[in-house]
């Protein structure tokens, strides 16, 4: 019999990129008094991997719970960045009520719109969270009316429209129910949070059950997974079943079940149908999987997510620079690595080739950082690999050809607006809507996934750098027609060696020089970009005689522009078909894919 447990929440807090999610946990750590008084809360505590802390995003959806007037209030931090929207589909399955944070400046942004989307086909209600309302040109009630806007045009429930409102500065810690109201705290939201977000409706006495949604690893206790325990009962130390996609149910020992307290995972002995735990005991577990009763196993539905919209190919670096930085550089090895990540990853696929043995993995994803974090994390970890421009994946919808398309929001300075309209008419972007703001405008577009490549770079010339961009998977629709190419060629180096101020100093006026002097290269390698169309062979190891370096040194170099710092995304962005990125522990170069020049088309 199901019967609500009122003593615990299950609730996930999702929003637009930088929305402001992990900062308003902190608040909400800080103010419930879920850590002990010698220890601080860190700003965006739950940022807690390496890349997360870097890059200042969200990457992996992480849980927490704090106590509020005897509730425990289970929350999930997910990821905003598009890319990871695989993430929050997952964690939606395990919570009974949504957080919507917006900010009260940029409104309803392209990630809202997804996340809003994920929440209303799951029937979930959300409490609007206006955060960001200590901003002086906030517009609180523009930004409520847009989301019941979005609400509506997404089909929600009366009862979905009928959202509670709370107005919140997750940086101060502060919020009230009345946007014009003196805020002292989080007291109104967590009351509101205790109103508002139903208490999870379950059968405590049937036999246990228990599905994986995101995964983890322990050095010491193995493989992690994290769920909500949906039926039943756990305990430490007694059997139960796995129940995978296909094959036999494995029997195994919980060995370990943590609860999440504040900051801390903490040692449970049992938990109960509603809450949400962590487990080990067996390494073989996947996402989707469901843990059951020995003598009642029986499967909860997979978990269904977006399917993913790009792939690339990774394979062992066969640069003549191949081996000198990493540790890991063969095929087999990054296959093996792939593999892995495919397994606790499940956004990432990994395509099989039919062939054994093969050399090339083919990995799909839902964007370019999505991967470029995994690109980035294999080279922190000692891999070496190359990896291919990504690619558009295709789908038949109806008997047609279809290719994914992005919603798209450009917010630029007025004057740029213009430049900013021709570029994505040119990649076959249609305009939606046009709104203005102070001095700025705010563009939507609905772009093909494909007219984006390459684009944010170009983008951020239009704007003179003052423009902000954000784009999010929307669906699929038919194939737009032919877009023409990279509209720059490439600098291949014609020769190995290593590179001189001298030849780089007469190269610069034609182009942009990814290298700087002397940095040795090898033939085929792109050194740099060709103003013009098509590409051009360059020698950038001409030196002059060793009597004038001191001479060129003087002359020449004190001139010479910095080189354009590569990075994944910029790389993944700029690069054609016929190259490959290099990645090494150390170094990321751009390649042809044919190094010899005589070999080469073109
Ligand atoms: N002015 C103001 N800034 C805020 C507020 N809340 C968060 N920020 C800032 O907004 C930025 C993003 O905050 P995060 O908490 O990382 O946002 P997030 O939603 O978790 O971002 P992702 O996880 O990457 O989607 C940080 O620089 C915060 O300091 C707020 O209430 N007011
Ligand atoms: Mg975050």
């Amino acid at each position: 019999m199901r019967e609500p447990r009122k003593d615990i929440r299950n609730l996930a807090i999702i929003a637009h990129v930088d929305h402001g999610k992990t900062t308003l946990i902190d608040g909400l750590l800080r103010q419930t008094g879920n850590f002990r008084a010698n220890q601080s809360v860190a700003e965006r505590a739950m940022d807690s991997g390496d890349l997360e802390r870097e890059r200042g995003i969200t990457i992996l959806s992480k849980s927490t719970a704090v106590e509020f007037e005897g509730v425990r209030l289970q929350l999930v931090d997910t990821p905003g960045h598009a890319d990871f929207g695989a993430e929050v589909e997952r964690i939606l399955g395990m919570v009974d009520g949504v957080l919507l944070l917006v900010d009260s400046v940029e409104g309803v942004m392209p990630q809202t719109r997804f996340v809003v989307r994920k929440a209303v086909e799951r029937g979930l209600r959300p409490i609007l969270v206006v955060n960001k309302i200590d901003r002086p040109e906030q517009r609180a009630h523009a930004v409520v009316d847009e989301v019941f806007d979005l609400l509506a045009e997404l089909g929600a429930s009366d009862e979905q429209l009928d959202f509670p409102v709370v107005y919140a500065s997750a940086k101060d810690g502060t919020s009230s129910l009345d946007p014009d109201a003196a805020r002292e705290d989080l007291r109104p939201l967590l009351e509101t949070i205790l109103e508002h977000a139903p208490a999870p409706e379950v059968d405590a006495e049937g036999p246990a059950q228990f599905q994986a949604v995101t995964l983890g690893y322990d050095d010491f206790v193995g493989r992690l997974v994290v769920g909500r325990v949906a039926r039943g009962r756990l305990q430490r130390g007694t059997p139960v079943v796995r129940v995978a996609a296909d094959g036999p149910a494995e029997t195994f020992r919980i060995t370990k079940l943590f609860g999440f307290r504040g900051l801390e995972r903490v040692d449970l002995e049992a938990a109960e149908a509603g809450d949400v735990v962590m487990i080990a005991g067996v390494d073989s577990i996947e996402i989707g999987d469901t843990v059951c009763d020995p003598q009642r196993p029986e499967a909860l539905p997979r978990i269904e997510v977006d399917p993913p919209t790009i792939r690339v190919s990774f394979s062992a670096n066969t640069s003549p620079f191949a081996g000198r930085e990493g540790q890991f550089v063969t095929a087999r090895q990054v296959g093996d690595r792939l593999r892995r990540e495919a397994l606790g990853n499940v956004s990432i696929k990994l395509e099989d080739t039919g062939a054994k043995g093969a050399e090339t993995f083919v990995v799909a994803a839902r964007g370019e950082l999505q991967i470029a974090v995994l690109i980035e994390t294999m080279r922190r970890e000692g891999y070496e690999f190359a990896v291919s421009r990504p690619e558009i994946i295709l789908r038949e919808v109806g008997g047609k050809r279809c290719e994914p398309v992005e919603d798209v929001s450009a917010e630029v300075p007025e004057s740029c607006a213009g430049a900013v309209m021709e570029k994505l008419a040119a990649r076959r972007g249609r305009l939606e809507t046009m709104d203005h703001r102070t001095e700025r405008i705010l563009l939507r577009f609905v772009v093909p996934s494909r007219g984006l490549f390459g684009y944010r770079t170009e983008f951020l010339t239009d704007t003179r750098g003052e423009g902000v961009l954000y784009r999010t998977v929307r669906g699929y629709e038919p194939w737009a027609g032919d877009l023409s190419r990279r509209r720059v060629g490439a600098l291949v180096a014609s020769e190995a060696g290593q590179t001189t101020a001298y030849s780089l100093f007469h190269i610069q006026e034609r182009s942009i020089l990814f290298v700087g002097a002397g940095v040795p290269v090898y033939e085929g390698q792109v050194v740099g970009e060709n103003r013009r169309a098509g590409d051009m062979q360059v020698n950038v190891c001409k030196g002059k005689k060793l009597t004038n370096i001191r001479a060129a040194g003087k002359d020449e170099a004190a001139v010479l522009t910095p080189p354009r710092r590569l990075t994944i995304e910029s790389a993944l962005e700029w690069m054609e078909e016929d190259e490959l990125l290099e990645a090494t522990p150390a170094t990321l170069r751009l390649r042809k894919r044919v190094l010899p020049r005589n070999l080469r088309k073109r």
